[in-house]
């Protein structure tokens, strides 16, 4: 891609006039450059208008891209084409990720999914509320050259969603490939700025050898820990840098890393005004000092440029997370030391103001519904279902056991459209974001059954958001939660598992069968 095509796309618009707002690296910010954008996505109005049905090709195939200035690495990428309807439903990343997919609630979609991989593979729509046969499961892994149709009705909310791939045993270092990419869906929301102020940041982490080649090492310790890259990648590229006006903005998150859990703040201190967690809109905006999201977490912000100043540059900042407060290879906890949490903050992406007029807004007063359901409408509210998470013989377990395929055991059974409580108790010395395929839960309690991590979880917990909607969680060492989940109509078998892709490839992954 040429170098405006590469700056045109980096800063993933969704809307119109995307050149003038962007520059991939500062040292382009003082570019004229003013080619028309040749990859808009289209307003949630437009793409009303063209509500039709969609048909895609999209395929994942070995390739090159630049994350690194003058530096070409070689990747996995998904790319699409659109067969059949509006043809900005799809619109290339311009980096190794794969296209922004934009979808309306309603819509059905068709999906001839390629393998152009040298090895097996299969797409997974995370959050999307599909049938078993449209999930992108382990079981439906293709081989190389081989090909899987999807066809099915977006039955979601409009909200923030992605897609990566989910082969048993080779999702992490496939994502760490380059193997992942947003989809969006847009229909009726609250007024929240649109077009070219709705952007999204895709958060992520390399490790780039001297070879400029990514290094993803796997050892048993990565499988243990989780592989964690040594430098932060953002939309695909290191040091991002977007260029916004002095208006509101979206901001649309998603934590895209294997396994690191981020912490992440504004430079100038202020707090982060939340909108949406996990693809649903919070019921009021919600303000955070520093905000927590799990690797496949998203959470959309609203930002308000209009105080800023020209030139006036804001950051996010992220740190790591991570700790281990027992042995890793002991049985359960083992230990009392709960480290501390030593945050550490890196720029993951440089917000520049350009000279702009100062155009304020502000928030809706009201933006989601309210959950439909509650712990109370639970089937099982004297007697939660519980998972406990551990670690022990060098390995992550669920109840003991780890993924046997359609093996399920009587708890992980559960009936069609009913809501039922679960409990995820984590008795290894380790934080897990645990994710249930095609369902958004309540977080209905957080308790402590052991406290020595509880020093590292207080210097977080504030940027926990577990008012909302979610279908990813995260599970502190030593916790117990609860979370009512509904389990819908579609039958069949879907998988859990911990969303750190290096303990869900070794085998932290478990299917419930809805029946
Ligand atoms: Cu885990």
């Amino acid at each position: 891609m040429n170098e405006i095509g590469r700056r045109d796309a980096l800063g993933l618009f969704f809307g119109a006039g995307a050149a003038l707002a962007l520059s991939a690296c500062s040292s382009d910010a003082s570019s004229d450059e003013t080619s028309a954008p040749t990859t808009t996505g289209g307003s949630p109005a437009e793409l009303e208008a063209e509500a039709r049905d969609l048909t895609l090709n999209l395929w994942a195939e070995p390739t090159t891209a630049e994350i690194t200035p003058g530096v070409t690495t070689d990747v996995y990428s998904f790319r699409a084409e659109v067969i059949n309807g509006d043809p900005a439903s799809v619109t290339p990343s311009g980096s190794y990720l794969g296209p922004t997919l934009h979808v309306r609630t309603g819509q059905r979609v068709r999906i001839t999914f390629e393998n152009r991989l040298p090895e097996e593979s299969i797409v997974h729509w995370h959050g999307l509320v599909v049938a078993q046969d449209q999930d992108g499961q382990p079981s439906d892994a293709v081989a190389p050259g081989a090909t899987y149709e999807y066809d099915f009705v977006i039955d979601n909310p409009p909200g923030t969603y992605w897609y990566h791939p989910h082969p048993h045993g080779r999702t992490g270092e496939q994502v760490y490939k380059g193997l992942a990419g947003l989809l969006i869906i847009h229909g009726e929301e609250p007024l929240l700025p649109s077009g070219d102020n709705d952007i999204a940041v895709v958060l992520q982490d390399r490790t780039i050898g001297s070879d400029g080649q990514l290094r993803y090492v796997n050892t048993m310790h990565d499988q243990m820990a989780g592989f964690v890259g040594g430098t932060l990648v953002t939309n695909g590229v290191t040091d991002l840098t977007l260029d916004v006006r002095r208006e509101p903005y979206r901001i649309r998150l998603l934590n895209g890393a294997n396994s690191r859990t981020q912490y992440l703040t504004w430079s100038t201190g202020q707090p982060l005004t939340a909108i949406a967690t996990d693809g649903t809109l919070l019921p009021g905006a919600t303000d955070v000092e520093g905000l927590v999201l799990t690797p496949a977490q998203r959470t959309d912000l609203w930002v308000d440029f209009s105080t800023f100043e020209s030139g006036q540059q804001l950051e996010l900042l992220s740190s790591d997370t991570f700790i281990e407060s027992g042995s890793m290879m002991g049985n359960g906890m083992g230990n009392q030391f709960g480290s501390d949490l030593d945050l550490d903050p890196s720029v993951a992406a440089t917000f520049v103001v350009i000279d702009s007029e100062s155009s304020p807004g502000s928030l809706p007063d009201s933006l989601g519904t309210a959950p439909s359901f509650g712990p109370t409408d639970a089937v099982n509210g004297d007697s939660p279902k519980q998972m406990i998470l551990s670690t022990r013989r060098a390995a992550h377990w669920i109840n003991d056991r780890q993924w046997e395929g359609r093996e399920v055991s009587d708890i992980e059974t559960v009936g069609a459209n009913t809501v039922e409580l679960w409990e995820f108790v984590n008795q290894s010395p380790m934080a897990h974001p645990i994710h249930l395929h095609g369902k958004s839960f309540l977080v209905t309690s957080r308790t402590w059954d052991d406290d020595s991590a509880a020093g590292s979880w207080a210097i977080i917990e504030s940027g926990i958001i577990d008012t909302g909607l979610r279908d990813t969680v995260l599970v502190w060492p030593g916790q117990r939660i609860q979370i009512a989940v509904p389990f819908g109509d579609h039958r069949g078998y879907f998988p859990y598992h911990c969303h750190i892709l290096e303990h869900e490839d070794s085998g932290m992954m478990r299917n419930f069968r809805v029946i």
